[in-house]
Formats: structure tokens, C-alpha cells, sequence
């Protein structure tokens, strides 16, 4: 038994005792109240849900198990995942032995691949992608021991399914990359590389440890946040009707691949790309200040901007911007991102509408990518992608873990509330 299963093994009897005494204590207590503007607007700000693995706090960004992602920079990817899932920071040997679990998982099936060539070759990169995990559903140890295993042992098959499909990913991930964009043959992984590493390598982007340490950073930043943002949201309703991870997993990056949520990050380097074509280079404040008034004023959104949870700058965005600002600041991508976030957030704050007019992950990972080689930013979601499955699966794992029951909240139609106000006016 792997040393990651031991751990939850000896984990998930307590955390079930420890939810059910909660709940017989205090299952009536009130935690939270909707009103009708919620009730219209996405819900925001409705406390609803639970997720043990990360939150998101308005000021500090995204804190995983307690520690604030600025703190955990320094991590890379497989330390991160043992941490959604445990808690706590791996020793060396578990760290160790994470690893060779995902090693030893390695192989995307040869079908996957007969699936991905036989679409357009114009398909996005997010459709492939999302295409073939779920085409891997047959693969699921889920669904296969569905209904053999008792609902104690169903985190078991989930995690099972989770390492899996994240030694997988990145493998999937450059083929996808490698085949829409008519790269050559696929590569091999490199069995001495770690995951980001090894992603790296199969994308046949140029290798350095500079190359290595941004995918790292890359992937720990985007890998969670939170319970409610769309992906893990959509993941999280998927898997409550035990459909398995193949299927809850695919149907959270489809909504990933969503303008507003995940492919903000190719729709901001998109962005950048427009402004230095029509000016011929890295342009002025004010020549930014006047393409984003004329986004807003044609009623469009400035990428990479703004956030439904966070009023203050996305950490994740300072630590690109750091790295940025160290490795890639002679570039004149980077230097369009600089003067975009020296404009943007004062134009947004003009305008007065947005919640929170500072930079969130997407205003800078473009930029750092396309140093790196990656110049085709159609594929930055499948990036992101490969990052967030490792949130997506831990927030399943433990679900499964907890026994959470299907989701099912209430829905009340547009007459219902109108009903509903004037007998509450007419009362008061
Ligand atoms: N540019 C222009 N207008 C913006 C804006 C931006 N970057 N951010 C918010 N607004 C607008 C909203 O569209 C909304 O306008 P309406 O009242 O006309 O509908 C108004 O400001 C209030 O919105 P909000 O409460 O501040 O933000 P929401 O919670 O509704 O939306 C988000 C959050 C991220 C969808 C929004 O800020 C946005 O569209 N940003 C640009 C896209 C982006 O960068 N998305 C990536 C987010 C990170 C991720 O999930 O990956």
C-alpha cells in the first residue's frame, strides 16, 4: 500500500467521526443566510459547501491547509498534492514514494490517442484535452468496483482513479499540445524528472532548471481554490452522483475552459499579444489606458482582472510577477504585463464597477509561459488544467471519504420571489 493511502487510511476514520459528532451537535445551527440577489447572482458569498483541502480569503488569496500560497512557493507540485490531500508537508521519504506511485502509473492508453487524431485539427486544445479523460473512463477503478465495494471503501477506488489520471496527465498534455500544434512525434517521459519537470520535457519545450522551476510554480499555484469556483463546483456536483472522477474531473475542466473562469489566462496574453501588434511594440500607459476604456465601453472585460472571491491582488499573480520580473523582464510580453497592471486596475477603479479591480493568475502566467516557448496560448488552459486536476481530486477523494451526499440544493422560480417580497412587504 502506498504511503499516501496509508496515511488517509488512518486519517479518514477520524475526520468521519469528527463531521458526525459536528453535525449531531450542531446540524441545525445556522451558518449562513441568502437573499434575493444572491439568489440572481451565482450565489456569491453564500456559505454552502465544505472544502477541508484550500480557502480563499479576500485579502490574502488562496491558503491552502492553513498556509498562505506565498508560503508555499518554494514547493513544487507532488508536495503540494500530498499536502491538499493530508495536511501536512511530506517527509522525504513519502515524498519519495508519491513520486514512484506516479511513475509506476505512467501510460496513456494507445485508444486515447486513435480518439485525438480522429478530431478536426482545429479542435481546441481544451476539447481534446477534456475529450480524452473522459474517453480514459473506461480505465476507472471507481466505476469498475462500484458495486462490489461498500460506500466506506469509496475514497479507496477514488484515489486509485486520482493517481492515475494525474500520472497521466501530463503525458495526455503534450500529446495534446504536441498534436495540435503539429510539434512531431510524441516524447517519451524521462523517468528522472519530477512531474513539472517531465511535463516540460514531453512538451519539447527547451529544458533548463529555469524552464523546470517556472512549470513548478506554475503548477503548485494554479492547483487549487477552494470549493465553490466553477471547475470544483461542477467537479464536486459531477462526483456527488458517484459518477466517477474520470467523469466528475472532465466536466469541472470543461467549465475551466470557460472566458470568465480558466481561459481568462489565453484570452489575457490574447490581450497582450492585440496590444503590442497595434503599437508596434511594448505600448505607453496612456495607449493602454485608452484600449481599455475602449474594452469596457464596448461592454467587454478586461482579462485577467477582477475576481468573484478575492478585493486585493491574487498572490499567485505576485509570485508570477516576481519570477517575471527576475527571469523574463527584458521580454516585451513581459514588459506589455507591466504596464498593463501599472493602468489597468486604475481605469477599472474609474469605472467603478468591479468588485476588485487588481490582477488575479491570469494577468501573468501568459507571460512567463510564452518566455519559456510556449507561444501558443490557445493551450494555456490545458496548463492550468493539468494543475487544478490536482484540487479537483483531492477535493473528490475527501468528499468520498466524508460520505457528502448528491448535491441537491432548492430552485424557486422568478414568480415564487416576487410572491415571496410582497407577502414579506405587505407583512411588515
Ligand atoms: N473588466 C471589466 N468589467 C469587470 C471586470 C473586468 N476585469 N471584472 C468585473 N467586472 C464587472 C462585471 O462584469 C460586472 O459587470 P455587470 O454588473 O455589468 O455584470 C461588475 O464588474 C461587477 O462584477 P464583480 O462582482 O466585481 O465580479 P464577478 O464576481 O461578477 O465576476 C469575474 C468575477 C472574474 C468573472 C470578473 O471579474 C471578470 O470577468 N474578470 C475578467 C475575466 C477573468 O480574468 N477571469 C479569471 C478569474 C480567475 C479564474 O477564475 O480563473
Amino acid at each position: 500500500m502506498s504511503l499516501l493511502k496509508q496515511k488517509l487510511s488512518a486519517r479518514v476514520p477520524a475526520l468521519r467521526d469528527e463531521i458526525k459528532a459536528l453535525l449531531a451537535a450542531h446540524g441545525e445551527t445556522k451558518i449562513s443566510e441568502v437573499n434575493v440577489g444572491q439568489a440572481f447572482g451565482g450565489m456569491r458569498g453564500v456559505m454552502g459547501m465544505i472544502c477541508d483541502t484550500s480557502q480563499v480569503s479576500p485579502e490574502t488569496g488562496l491558503i491552502i491547509r492553513g498556509r498562505p500560497i506565498l508560503e508555499l512557493t518554494d514547493k513544487w507540485p507532488e508536495e503540494i498534492l500530498w499536502l491538499l490531500l493530508t495536511g501536512e508537508n511530506p517527509s522525504a521519504e513519502e515524498l519519495a514514494d508519491l513520486r514512484s506511485e506516479l511513475k509506476k502509473r505512467e501510460g496513456v492508453p494507445a485508444y486515447v490517442w486513435d480518439v485525438l487524431r480522429a478530431m478536426p485539427a482545429d479542435s481546441h486544445p481544451m476539447t481534446m484535452l477534456n475529450s480524452a479523460i473522459l474517453v480514459m473512463q473506461k480505465e476507472s477503478v471507481f466505476a469498475a468496483r462500484y458495486h462490489e465495494m461498500g460506500k466506506n471503501e469509496y475514497w479507496e477506488a477514488a484515489l486509485e482513479d486520482a493517481l492515475n489520471m494525474l500520472a497521466r496527465l501530463p503525458e495526455l498534455a503534450a500529446g495534446v499540445y504536441r498534436m495540435r500544434y503539429n510539434k512531431g512525434e510524441r516524447i517519451a517521459p524521462d523517468a528522472s524528472l519530477d512531474w513539472a519537470a517531465n511535463y516540460v520535457h514531453m512538451l519539447g519545450l527547451p529544458e533548463s532548471e529555469d524552464s523546470y522551476n517556472m512549470m513548478r510554480l506554475y503548477l503548485t499555484l494554479h492547483s487549487d481554490h477552494e470549493g465553490g469556483n466553477v471547475s470544483a463546483f461542477t467537479c464536486h456536483t459531477v462526483g456527488s452522483a458517484l459518477s466517477d472522477p474520470y467523469y466528475a474531473v472532465s466536466a469541472g475542466l470543461n467549465g475551466l475552459a470557460g472566458p470568465l473562469h480558466g481561459l481568462a489566462n489565453q484570452e489575457c496574453l490574447g490581450f497582450v499579444m492585440q496590444l503590442i501588434e497595434r503599437f508596434g511594440g511594448v505600448p505607453t500607459h496612456a495607449q493602454v489606458e485608452e484600449v481599455c476604456w475602449e474594452l469596457l465601453n464596448g461592454g467587454h472585460v478586461i482579462p485577467g482582472y477582477g475576481h468573484a472571491v478575492l478585493r486585493a491582488e491574487d498572490p499567485r499573480f505576485t509570485a508570477f510577477y516576481a519570477f517575471g520580473k527576475k527571469h523574463c523582464s527584458d521580454g516585451d510580453v513581459f514588459k506589455t504585463v507591466s504596464v498593463l497592471y501599472e493602468t489597468a486596475p486604475e481605469v477599472l477603479k474609474k469605472q467603478g464597477k468591479a468588485k476588485n479591480p487588481w490582477p488575479n493568475v491570469d494577468a501573468g502566467s501568459g507571460a512567463l509561459l510564452y518566455h519559456y516557448g510556449l507561444t501558443e496560448f490557445a493551450y494555456y488552459t490545458v496548463l492550468f488544467s493539468v494543475s487544478r486536476a490536482m484540487g479537483l481530486l483531492s477535493q473528490l477523494i475527501i468528499n468520498r471519504a466524508i460520505g457528502s451526499p448528491i448535491m441537491r440544493p432548492k430552485s424557486e422560480s422568478t414568480e415564487w420571489v416576487k410572491n415571496f417580497v410582497a407577502s414579506a412587504a405587505s407583512a411588515g
